[in-house]
This record gives C-alpha cells, sequence and structure tokens, in this order.
C-alpha cells in the first residue's frame, strides 16, 4: 500500500445520505413495528418522548425531525417486532451463549417474561413477578447490606431513579455506582474541583452566540450527531472550530445536513474543522499548555491585552502558578509529549485569541485517562486565560453519554454521601439513611473479583461487558449469591448469573406506561440541565412488561419493611407523586417541577459556574498544574502501544447495531486494530494480518485478544485502536484516573504480537 491508501480514505462526510442509509439497514435488521415512524416524529420534542440514545441538549426550537441516525436506530432497536420470549431457552444453555456475539443476543429481541436461573438446565425459565421479588427480598436479607451493589446504567428517568437510590438508603447502603463512573466521573469530581459544578455550564444561549469551539476528545458525528446542526450554524456565521483528537473522526471534519432536501440534492458539505490536531493519545495535557504558553507569550508582547486580567483578578486562584508551568516548560518537552508541531500549536492558538467567545467540548478521550482529572483541569486553564466561562457564548461542555445519566446524579444516585441532602430523606421517610460512602464501579468490580461483593442489582445497562478486566470479572462473577437485572435485551451480563440470578423486563421509553391514573410521564435531564418530560404511546412489547419504576417499587416492597411514609402503591399509581417528592427533597432545582414538564428546551436547574459563583473549596475558580505532561499511567517503553478503545456509529456501547463503521471506513467486521504505517514496519506487519494483543501493564496478570486483523490507519505512532467492548479483556481494573476512578480505557498498556 503507499501512502494515501491509509484508512479512512475519504469516507464521506457525516449526515447526508450515508445517514439515511444507515438508519435504513439498522430498520432492516430490527424490523420495527408498524408506527415507528410517528414515534419518531415525537422523538425529542415537548409533549414527545426523550430519545434513549445519548443526552444532547433539546433545543426549544426543534426541528420537523428532531432525531439523529443514531436515535433513530436506537428507536428502532426497541421497537422491533422480534421477541425473545420463555421458549428462546427450550434447548439451550447459557453457556453455550457465551459464543454468541453482543449483536447476536440482543437480536434475539425484546424481553417479554421475568425469568429465573435455573441451574439444573442451565438456563433461564419463565417466573412470575411475585416470585421474583419474593425471592430477591428473601435473599436480601441473609446479607450484608454492605456486600451488596445497586448499579444503574443512565437509561431510568428520574422518579425511577431517585426510588431506587431510596430504596438502596433504605435497605442500608449508599452503594449506587452508575454508569458515569466509566464515563463522566472525572466530570463530576474533576471539573467540581475547578469550577465547583460537576456538570457542564453551557446552555444553548451559548451555543447560539459562540464564534469558536474547541474538541477535545469527543466525537459528536458518532455519538451526539444532533450537535452537528449547531457546529454548521456556527460555520455558516463564519466561527471556527479547532479538534484535538488522535484520530480523524468524519462528523469532525465535514457534515451534509440530512434535514436541507438542498444540501442532500447538492451534497454541500459544512467543513467543520479548520483544524484538526492528531496528537499522541494521552497527550492533551501538553497540547493544551502548548496553546496556553503561546497565549500567555502573546499576552506578554501585546502589553497585557490578550489575557482577560479582570476575570482572573477577581474570579481565579493560583493563576501564577499555571502561568509558571506554561513559562518553565520548553517547546521542545510539549512537542515531543503530543506529537505536534510548536507551529501547530501556535496556529490553535490565534484562533483561540482571536475568537470573542469559545466552548471548550470533551468527551472520553478526556475523561478514560488515567489522569483525566489533569485533562480536565487544562482545559479549564485554557478557557480562564480569556475569560471563556460564566459568560454568554462560552464555557465548559463536557457531552454526557446515557439519555439520563446526568439526571440520575441529579436525584441521588450517588454512592458519596456528601452528594446526597440526607436530612431531607430523614426528615421525609423517617429513617436513618447510611452515613458511609458507598463503593464506586471499580472498588465493585475489585469486590466481585475478591469475593467481597455478594449481589448486584443493576437497574438496565450490561455491567459485566461494560467494566475492564473481562475474563477475570467473568471468571467471578457466578460467585454472587444473587444477581438480578432490569433489562430490555438479552446481553452477555445475563449469562453469568449468580446463585439465584432473574432477569427482570421491563418497557422501554417510547412505549406506553399505563397506571391507575393513565398513561405516566417520565423525566430525563440533558447535558445542559434541562429536564424534560417524556410520554411513550407505543404498544409494549409484551402485556408481562413493566415499568422501571413499578420494578422498583415491587422490590422496594419486598425489601424494606412497610412504614407510613413509604408509599409505594400511590408512587407507583401516579408518578407526579414522586416529583413531589424530588422537589421536597431538591427545592431549588424542581421548583414547580410539575408544572413545567414540557417547557420547550426543558425547564433548567441551573449552575452557579456559569454566573461566576464558584462552589469550590477556595471559592474561586481554580487553575491547576498537573504533575506531568501526559495522562498516562505508563512511561514509554519499546513496543509497548497505547490502546484506545473506540465506539463505531453503528453500536450505542455494548449494544452492536450492525458491523459497519462507515466513518472509519471498516465495514462487515468488528476485529481489527488500526496501527500507524511506521508501527507496522517497525513491527514487521502487513495490512490484513492477524496479531494477538497482549497486556503490557506489568502486573502479572495475563490479558489476551487474539484474531484481530491490522488495518494500515492515519493514527499516531505508538497509538492503536480497537473496538470497546470486545477489548475490555485488555484493561486492567486498576487503571483509572487518579481522582475519580474512571477507568483509562483510552490508553490502554499493550504489545502486538503475532497470531
Ligand atoms: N452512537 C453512539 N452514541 C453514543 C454512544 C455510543 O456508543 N454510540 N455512547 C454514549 C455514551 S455512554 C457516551 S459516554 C458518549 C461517548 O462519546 P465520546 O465522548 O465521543 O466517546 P468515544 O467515542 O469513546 O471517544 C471520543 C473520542 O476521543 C478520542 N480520543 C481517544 N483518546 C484521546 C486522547 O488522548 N485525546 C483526545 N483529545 N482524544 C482522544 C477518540 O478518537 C474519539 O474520537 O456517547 C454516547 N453516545
Ligand atoms: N473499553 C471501554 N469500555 C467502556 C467504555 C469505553 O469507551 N471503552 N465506555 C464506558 C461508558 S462511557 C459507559 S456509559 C459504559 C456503558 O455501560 P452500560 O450502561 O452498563 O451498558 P449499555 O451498553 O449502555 O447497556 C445496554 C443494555 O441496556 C439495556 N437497556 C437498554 N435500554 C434500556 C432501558 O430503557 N431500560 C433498562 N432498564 N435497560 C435498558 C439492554 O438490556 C442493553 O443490553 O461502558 C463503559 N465501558
Ligand atoms: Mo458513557
Amino acid at each position: 500500500m503507499s501512502d494515501s491508501d491509509d484508512l479512512p480514505r475519504n469516507p464521506g462526510p457525516a449526515g447526508g445520505w450515508g445517514s439515511l442509509r444507515g438508519m435504513r439497514e439498522v430498520g432492516g435488521e430490527a424490523k420495527p413495528t408498524p408506527g415507528v415512524l410517528e414515534t419518531l416524529k415525537r422523538q425529542n420534542k415537548p409533549g414527545g418522548f426523550m430519545c434513549s440514545s445519548c443526552a444532547w441538549a433539546k433545543p426549544p426550537n426543534y426541528k420537523p425531525f428532531e432525531f439523529c441516525e443514531n436515535g433513530a436506530k436506537a428507536t428502532m432497536w426497541e421497537s422491533t417486532r422480534d421477541r425473545c420470549g420463555p421458549d428462546f431457552w427450550d434447548g439451550r444453555t447459557v453457556a453455550e451463549l457465551r459464543s454468541w456475539t453482543d449483536h447476536d443476543l440482543e437480536k434475539t429481541g425484546r424481553l417479554t417474561h421475568p425469568l429465573r436461573y435455573d441451574a439444573a438446565t442451565d438456563s433461564y425459565r419463565e417466573t412470575t413477578w411475585d416470585e421474583a421479588f419474593s425471592a430477591i427480598g428473601a435473599k436480601l436479607s441473609d446479607l450484608p447490606p454492605d456486600d451488596v451493589v445497586f448499579y444503574s446504567s443512565g437509561h431510568a428517568g428520574l422518579e425511577a431513579s431517585y426510588l431506587w437510590a431510596l430504596l438502596a438508603r433504605l435497605y442500608g447502603n449508599n452503594n449506587l455506582p452508575q454508569s458515569s463512573n466509566m464515563c463522566h466521573e472525572t466530570t463530576s469530581v474533576g471539573l467540581q474541583k475547578v469550577i465547583g459544578s460537576p456538570v457542564g455550564t453551557v446552555t444553548w444561549d451559548d451555543i447560539a452566540a459562540t464564534d469558536c469551539y474547541f474538541f477535545f476528545g469527543q466525537n459528536p458525528g458518532s455519538n451526539s450527531p444532533r450537535f452537528l446542526h449547531p457546529l454548521k450554524e456556527c460555520k455558516d456565521r463564519g466561527g471556527k472550530i479547532v479538534t484535538f483528537n488522535p484520530i480523524r473522526e468524519q462528523g469532525l471534519v465535514s457534515f451534509v445536513d440530512p434535514q436541507s432536501p438542498v444540501a442532500m440534492v447538492t451534497g454541500d458539505e459544512t467543513k467543520i474543522s479548520d483544524q484538526y490536531h492528531q496528537l499522541k493519545s494521552g497527550t492533551d495535557i501538553a497540547a493544551i499548555l502548548g496553546v496556553s504558553k503561546a497565549v500567555i507569550e502573546a499576552d506578554d508582547e501585546a502589553g497585557g491585552t490578550v489575557i482577560d486580567w479582570a476575570f482572573v483578578e477577581e474570579h481565579t486562584t493560583k493563576f501564577d502558578d499555571f502561568v509558571s508551568f506554561a513559562r518553565e516548560t520548553t517547546w521542545e518537552a510539549i512537542t515531543t509529549e503530543c506529537g505536534l508541531t510548536e507551529e501547530a500549536l501556535r496556529d490553535a492558538a490565534r484562533v483561540y485569541m482571536e475568537a470573542e467567545r469559545v466552548i471548550g467540548v470533551y468527551g472520553m478521550g478526556l475523561t478514560q485517562q488515567a489522569h483525566g482529572a489533569w485533562n480536565v483541569g487544562m482545559l479549564v486553564n485554557l478557557l480562564m486565560l480569556r475569560g471563556n466561562i460564566g459568560r454568554t457564548g462560552t464555557g465548559c461542555c463536557p457531552v454526557r453519554g446515557h439519555s439520563n445519566v446526568q439526571g440520575q446524579r441529579t436525584v441521588g444516585i450517588a454512592e458519596k454521601v456528601e452528594l446526597v441532602p440526607m436530612d431531607k430523606l430523614r426528615e421525609l421517610f423517617d429513617f436513618e439513611p447510611p452515613q458511609k460512602d458507598g463503593t464506586h464501579i471499580v472498588d465493585a468490580a475489585e469486590g466481585i473479583v475478591a469475593g467481597r461483593i455478594k449481589a448486584t442489582l443493576c437497574l438496565g445497562g450490561n455491567l459485566l461487558r461494560a467494566l475492564p478486566d473481562r475474563d477475570r470479572l467473568e471468571a467471578t462473577w457466578q460467585d454472587q449469591d444473587l444477581t438480578v437485572m432490569i433489562s430490555t435485551k438479552l446481553n452477555r451480563s445475563h449469562l453469568f448469573p449468580g446463585k439465584s440470578a432473574w432477569i427482570l423486563p421491563c418497557l422501554a421509553r417510547s412505549e406506553k406506561d399505563q397506571q391507575e391514573t393513565g398513561n405516566q410521564i417520565i423525566t430525563i435531564e440533558d447535558s445542559f440541565s434541562h429536564i424534560h418530560g417524556s410520554t411513550g404511546r407505543r404498544t409494549p412489547a409484551s402485556k408481562l412488561l413493566k415499568s422501571e419504576l413499578a420494578i422498583v417499587c415491587g422490590l422496594a416492597k419486598a425489601i424494606v419493611p412497610p412504614h407510613p411514609k413509604l408509599e409505594w402503591d400511590a408512587w407507583l399509581r401516579d408518578y407526579s407523586r414522586v416529583r413531589e417528592l424530588i422537589e421536597a427533597t431538591y427545592p431549588e432545582d424542581f421548583r414547580d417541577y410539575n408544572s413545567r414538564l414540557f417547557e420547550p428546551g426543558g425547564f433548567w436547574r441551573g449552575n452557579a459556574a456559569a454566573h461566576r459563583i464558584w462552589k469550590t473549596k477556595s471559592g474561586r475558580a481554580e487553575f491547576t498544574v498537573p504533575e506531568k505532561l501526559n495522562a498516562l499511567a505508563f512511561e514509554p517503553a519499546e513496543g509497548r502501544m497505547r490502546l484506545l478503545t473506540m465506539r463505531s456509529n453503528d453500536q450505542f456501547n455494548t449494544t452492536i447495531y450492525g458491523y459497519s463503521d462507515r466513518f472509519r471506513g471498516i465495514e462487515g467486521t468488528r476485529d481489527v486494530v488500526l496501527v500507524n504505517a511506521a508501527d507496522m514496519e517497525r513491527q514487521g506487519l502487513s495490512h490484513g494480518d492477524r496479531v494477538t494483543l497482549v497486556s503490557d501493564a506489568g502486573d502479572g496478570v495475563e490479558r489476551r485478544l487474539p484474531g484481530l486483523e491490522v488495518i494500515r490507519y492515519d493514527i499516531p505512532e505508538g497509538t492503536i485502536g480497537a473496538y470497546y467492548p470486545e477489548c475490555n479483556v485488555l484493561v486492567p481494573i486498576s487503571l483509572h484516573d487518579h481522582l475519580s476512578k474512571t477507568p483509562g480505557y483510552k490508553a490502554v498498556p499493550v504489545r502486538i504480537e503475532a497470531a
């Protein structure tokens, strides 16, 4: 192959006809029930239902179709006609299903019946809700509360989530790890530390006014495609976009608006990034320091007119430490670390300084690193140099993952006691909430491997598959006394049942949630901290399904002794009663909650940092100095590669819709590893070779992933890419952010071995 043959080879713009084809292919596989178009038309609009895919904000001025390729895929996937009923298990064992792919497991269709694991036949059998609830309740009463984990993936609405957290506390622990422990925990902890906000500060007003975006490790084309519209609008106004990412992600290169008939016919592409900097994985600290250094130097030359000195003096602390660090670090150290030239970093700084209003966007490329919190601090340093925070058109924009992942934290799904108004819970429910911090997901995973954790209850998700160290966890997961999964579809976590194991099938968000007082509304919080009501209208996939809230109440009644203040039945009859409880617990965030459910664009919870009120320890926004120039847990060594685990646009986390990663030019397989041409030459590899990736964490644990096809790819030397979740077998549990414990999924030390 010649140099120009590196993949991706002109994959075509994000959006455009490719996105329609992508939707059609998933539609063909999922075989959605009739009426799915009607459902899609209501998606993300006031009075409609909120997409169960990503958390990107829902605008007040919505479009005729306010959904993207991936939102449509998610809706079609849950609206499938296929059913995975009890008969699926006839003659099938759990053990044999372990050879199935994630795609094939979910493709069996919607779960229809509550199921219990039967050890004699090694398969699941139909059960009744009553039997399930009472058996789970009995098991839990035998276990010490400390040994039990209540996980949640960020799907369930605020109402069910609030009751889930209440249930754990009534049972006796704060063991409430959530998917954000593997995702934006770095934001919850790292951003909180520096600006006093655990969430982003940006709202639609900022998006409408900004003239520049700086992107670090977030991929809107695949993971939040509705974001491409505001990016295009920014470009149409003459704004600029600068991206730092090891991989040239197509959504950040160019976009054709699939909602514009003219653009679709003429193929009118909008170029998204004005500059695209392919830095080495894990080196954003160096790159951002380089940009900051250029800004500081320009300020010196311009007699102090570049830095926003008024902001720095009035609002920040430790500025001098940061400036000294930037001055003392040489350009050589910076450029060697990140692999970008001084000129490239100065170019980025030029755009940054010319812009009046800059938004800093980030995602997993910054958060899933061994020193992700330093990454977040560095981005905030850069923004603060020119007062790009707490002013219209500016701000810090962590793009959240699951549709309600942020909201679940807001209503009490948190393992740390200090994050929850325990006094309010004490008063409302007349009990003594547990005072000890609960387990983070990393501690829970270690606890399962060590045999300390005896039961895991999962409100959604596919925890076993999403966690690091797959082999070690799969070898020990079944030693647990109890596993309970509240799920819509079959997944790999179901295939490692505890001694007593239950699958509890629930309604999907687009389905009717009929209770005694009528079809219920649930609410979610988006990435901009706006709260939206959501009502499903589709006929449920099975008459036996229960809503997530109904399942939580059913479990609660079996687990917690009755008490007049615990009105599980009344709450189930009318979810607005649960919203009253949420408002009573968090009066500032949820004022007049029930009357504001369908405000266009949702109602804003507010954010002090957006008003330049800093709820930090110092009462000021804090400049920080990282201890080194990268976010890695390891030193470079001959043959040691940094494995970056990737998402394709044909998956939502562990849900694999299909095998087309069209933006990266990879079709028909996920068993690939992307390698730079120079690394291939050095290691004697050819395009198409089969190799094994081997852990190089140096902790004595053998971790191997065989059978990957080498793809020669435009990726920096020393960095390689392969897909999540297949690669999770290679990630040590102990590799995580020093502050927040978010796993370091984006720079895993591995070696390449011939297969
Ligand atoms: N279609 C789809 N949508 C999704 C999801 C999905 O799986 N599929 N998942 C949802 C969830 S839960 C989440 S959290 C979000 C995730 O959305 P993102 O935050 O976009 O997450 P990733 O795609 O894992 O990684 C983002 C980017 O980081 C880059 N990167 C890797 N290492 C580095 C680095 O060291 N520095 C920099 N600057 N960049 C780096 C990668 O190349 C990639 O482009 O998306 C949500 N939306
Ligand atoms: N290597 C590597 N590992 C990663 C990541 C990475 O980038 N690299 N990313 C991490 C991130 S950001 C995250 S958020 C986690 C994701 O971890 P999880 O949130 O645990 O996993 P998901 O794949 O989102 O869960 C999919 C399952 O959710 C269930 N489900 C779908 N819809 C619903 C619903 O409406 N209700 C209920 N109750 N269940 C439903 C279905 O049964 C489906 O099989 O993975 C993490 N793991
Ligand atoms: Mo996530």
